[in-house]
């Protein structure tokens, strides 16, 4: 090991403002609102209110597969909520979500709008509402839960413990990142296994368990994430490697990546979706530069 610290902790920990690293500007130890400001609602049945990271990508994709299935009713407006800025902040997002952390979704399609946290609740509330990607049969409707709390389980140390040590701290510390990396690997591995007898992670039908592990999971070994293919050795996965891109292929899947993304390639972003005329590239093109 090479980073000893003489690091003792105080009695009682206190917040120190400038920890340094990626995002240590919007990271507090208290919730709830820092300012005013309502959410805009458009004119659709759904409103989500994300930004395009993993997180938010498994519900633009769900949105997309049930548009492409022809459901009518999950036609929605996806507004940008800008993480870096504070948005996640505002009163009218926190009322949304009080943990402040996209995506969160109003559904204003009955009497009462429905308010929806935390991104396996809300693909569970879709796939519920719409009877899609969700199996029927008891059996597999249990294997597809089971991946998809396995997803919400397994990600904060793939993105909060290997990503941020690896990509965002202040510095590289050894012990933490051999720490992340072998668990993230042992994460790819189980996949790896699932994928090697199944098309699908929950089995022979494509499911929100997908939808919700692509982004993360898929998107570490097609090296979009932290850029750590090489570092991951991720080609060996081969199973998980032809299941990412198996859905990559999905024009749904396509489409949901681009919603609210801010970063990367301008022909991958569409900073805001309120029809789908606008993933038409001159729309785009409007909208990517009304944001920027
Ligand atoms: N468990 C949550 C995680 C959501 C999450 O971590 N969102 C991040 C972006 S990917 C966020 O909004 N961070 C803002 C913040 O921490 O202030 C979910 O699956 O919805």
């Amino acid at each position: 090991m090479t980073d000893k610290t003489d690091y003792v902790p105080p009695k009682v920990w206190t917040w120190d403002k400038a920890s340094g690293g990626t995002f240590a500007n919007i990271n507090r130890p208290i919730a709830g609102a820092t300012h005013e400001k309502a959410l805009p609602i458009g004119k659709h049945p759904l409103q989500l209110y994300s930004l395009g990271t993993p997180n938010g990508q498994k519900v633009t994709i769900m949105l997309e597969e049930l548009l492409a299935l022809g459901v009518a009713g999950a036609e929605y407006d996806a507004w940008l909520i800008k993480i870096s800025d504070g948005d996640q902040f505002g009163s009218g997002f926190v009322e949304v979500n009080p943990n402040s952390k996209i995506p969160a979704l109003m559904d204003r399609s009955g009497p009462t709008p429905i308010r929806i946290f935390e991104s396996g609740a809300i693909l569970m509330h879709l796939a519920e509402k719409f009877g899609a990607f969700l199996p029927a049969e008891p059996a597999a409707r249990a294997e597809t839960f089971s991946w998809l709390f396995w997803q919400m389980g397994s990600a904060p140390f793939l993105g909060g413990g290997f990503g941020h040590f690896y990509a965002y701290a202040p510095a590289k510390f050894e012990y933490p990142i051999n720490r992340y990396a072998m668990e993230v690997k042992r994460q790819l591995d189980v996949l790896d296994r699932r994928l090697a007898d199944n098309e699908f992670i929950s089995g022979k039908d494509y499911s929100i368990a997908d939808m919700a592990i692509w982004p993360w999971y898929g998107g570490l070994v097609k090296g979009w994430q932290y850029g750590a293919a090489e570092f991951l050795s991720v080609q060996g996965y081969s199973n998980v490697m032809r299941w990412a891109d198996q859905l990559l292929a999905r024009p749904a899947v396509a489409r949901g990546r681009k919603v609210n993304r801010t970063s990367g390639d301008l022909s991958g972003q569409l900073h805001e979706r309120h029809d789908a005329g606008d993933f038409d590239t001159r729309t785009q093109d409007k909208l990517v530069e009304a944001k920027t």
